[in-house]
C-alpha cells in the first residue's frame, strides 16, 4: 500500500467526571487523531495517547505534532508499505517518541486490516471473541464516595476494580474497599508515587489480597522495583517503566515485576505490543491492556490487541460511556456484564463518526505525498 495522504485532527473532549491520579487531575482530554489514506482512498485511523502535559511521560500533544510533522510523516508518506511491521523499522533511526510513532503505526494497521478484509484483531493474530474488562477509578478524597463509585461499577459487572493510590491515601482506603468488597478482584495503581523508603507501608498492603500493585516506584525504574518485589507479596505490575520488548526482558530478568501492563502508545505501537505479549507468554507472565483515557479510536485498538491469548487479566478498556457523553465512533464501545464483544467489521471494527468528531475538532492539518 502507498500512503498518499495523512490528516491530523487536534481534538478536545470534555470528560464526564474529573479523573485524579497521584500526578494530577484530568477534566478535558486533548489528543490527536491521525487518518492515513491509501492510493485507493481506503482510510485507517490512529490516536495519539500523549496528554496535554508531560505528567505520565515526557511526551505531549505538541511534541507529538512536532515529531509527526517534521520526522515521522515524511518517512511514511508516498512510500510503499507491505506490512505495518515495516513502520517501526522505518522509524528505527528516531529515538523514543513512542506515542507519536504509535499514532502513525496504528492508522497503518487499521488500513492494512481493511485492505485485506480482516478485523484488526485477526490481522494481529487475536482469536478471542469477547474480552474481559476492568475499570480504573481515580482518587476520591471522600472515601465513602469512592466506595459508592466502586459499588456502581461492580454492579455494572466490571471484572476487576483498580483504584489509584498516593502517599496518605493508600492502606486505609484499600482496607475500606476490602471490607466492603471482600471478593472483588482489586488492585492499586500508584503511578510512581512511592520510593524504597515506603517499603514498610507497602508491605501493609499484603493483607488485602490485591491482584497486583501497579508502578509503585519511579517511572524510569526497574532496579528498586526488583528490591521491593522481594519484600512484598503483592505482585508488582509495571506500567510507566516499560517502553519496549527490551525493557520487558530486563525487568523480568531482574525480577522487577510479575505482570506487565501493555499500552500500545507507550511501547511505540501494536507491532512492539505484540512482541511484548509474545515474550511474556513464553515466560509465563500474564499481561493486560492499559488505558490512556482514549476516545473510541484508541479504545478500538486496545480492544483488538486484547484478543491475543496472553491477555489473561482484565484490562482498563472500559466502555465509551466511562468517560464520554458522546464518543466519536459508531457503535460506541459497550461493556455488558464485564465483557466487550469484539467487533466483526474490518479494521478497528467501529466506524469513525465524522459528525461527532467535527464537534470536538480544534484544528485540522493535511499532508500529501509529493
Ligand atoms: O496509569 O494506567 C494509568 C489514566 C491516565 C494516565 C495513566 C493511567 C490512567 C488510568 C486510566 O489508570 C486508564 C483508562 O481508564 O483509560
Ligand atoms: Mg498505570
Amino acid at each position: 500500500m502507498i500512503i498518499k495522504e495523512i490528516n491530523i485532527r487536534k481534538m478536545k473532549m470534555m470528560m464526564k467526571n474529573p479523573f485524579t491520579t497521584s500526578f494530577g487531575t484530568f477534566q478535558e482530554k486533548d489528543f490527536l487523531l491521525l487518518e492515513a489514506i491509501d492510493e485507493y482512498g481506503n482510510t485507517g485511523w490512529g490516536e495519539s495517547v500523549a496528554f496535554h502535559s508531560p505528567w505520565y511521560s515526557e511526551e505531549t500533544i505538541e511534541t507529538n505534532l512536532h515529531m509527526l510533522e517534521d520526522f515521522l510523516i515524511p518517512l511514511v508518506i508516498g512510500r510503499e508499505i507491505n506490512h505495518p511491521d515495516e513502520v517501526s523499522s522505518l522509524f528505527k533511526a528516531i529515538r523514543k517518541n513512542n506515542m507519536a510513532k504509535s499514532t502513525v503505526e496504528g492508522a497503518v494497521w487499521d488500513l492494512y486490516a481493511k485492505r485485506n478484509k480482516m478485523t484488526l484483531a485477526q490481522a494481529l493474530g487475536g482469536e478471542m471473541e469477547k474480552i474481559e474488562v476492568g475499570i480504573s477509578i481515580g482518587i476520591h478524597e471522600d472515601t465513602a464516595k469512592l466506595v459508592e463509585t466502586v459499588r456502581g461499577f461492580v454492579e455494572e459487572g466490571y471484572k476487576r476494580i483498580k483504584v489509584k493510590i498516593k502517599p496518605g491515601y493508600d492502606v486505609d482506603v484499600i482496607r475500606e474497599l476490602r471490607t466492603n468488597f471482600p471478593d472483588v478482584p482489586l488492585m492499586a495503581d500508584a503511578n510512581s508515587a512511592y520510593t524504597l523508603e515506603d517499603v514498610e507501608l507497602l508491605k501493609q498492603l499484603d493483607e488485602f489480597n490485591l491482584t497486583m500493585i501497579e508502578q509503585p516506584l519511579a517511572s524510569d525504574d526497574i532496579i528498586d522495583h526488583a528490591t521491593l518485589q522481594k519484600e512484598i507479596q503483592t505482585p508488582i505490575c509495571l506500567d510507566e517503566s516499560i517502553h519496549s520488548l527490551e525493557d520487558t526482558r530486563k525487568a523480568l530478568e531482574l525480577g522487577s515485576c510479575k505482570i506487565i501492563n501493555i499500552k500500545i502508545g507507550r511501547v511505540g505501537g501494536l507491532t512492539e505490543a505484540k512482541k511484548i505479549h509474545d515474550y511474556c507468554m513464553e515466560h509465563g507472565i500474564p499481561v493486560w491492556c492499559g488505558g490512556m483515557l482514549e476516545s473510541g479510536i484508541g479504545r478500538a485498538h486496545n480492544v483488538a490487541l486484547t484478543t491475543l491469548p496472553n491477555f489473561i487479566l482484565p484490562g482498563d478498556t472500559a466502555g465509551s460511556s466511562r468517560y464520554w457523553e458522546e464518543d466519536i465512533i459508531t457503535p460506541e464501545v459497550v461493556v455488558e456484564n464485564g465483557f466487550i464483544t469484539v467487533p466483526s467489521s474490518y479494521g478497528i471494527g467501529y466506524e469513525p463518526d465524522i459528525e461527532a468528531m467535527n464537534k470536538f475538532t480544534v484544528k485540522e492539518m493535511n499532508y500529501k505525498a509529493k
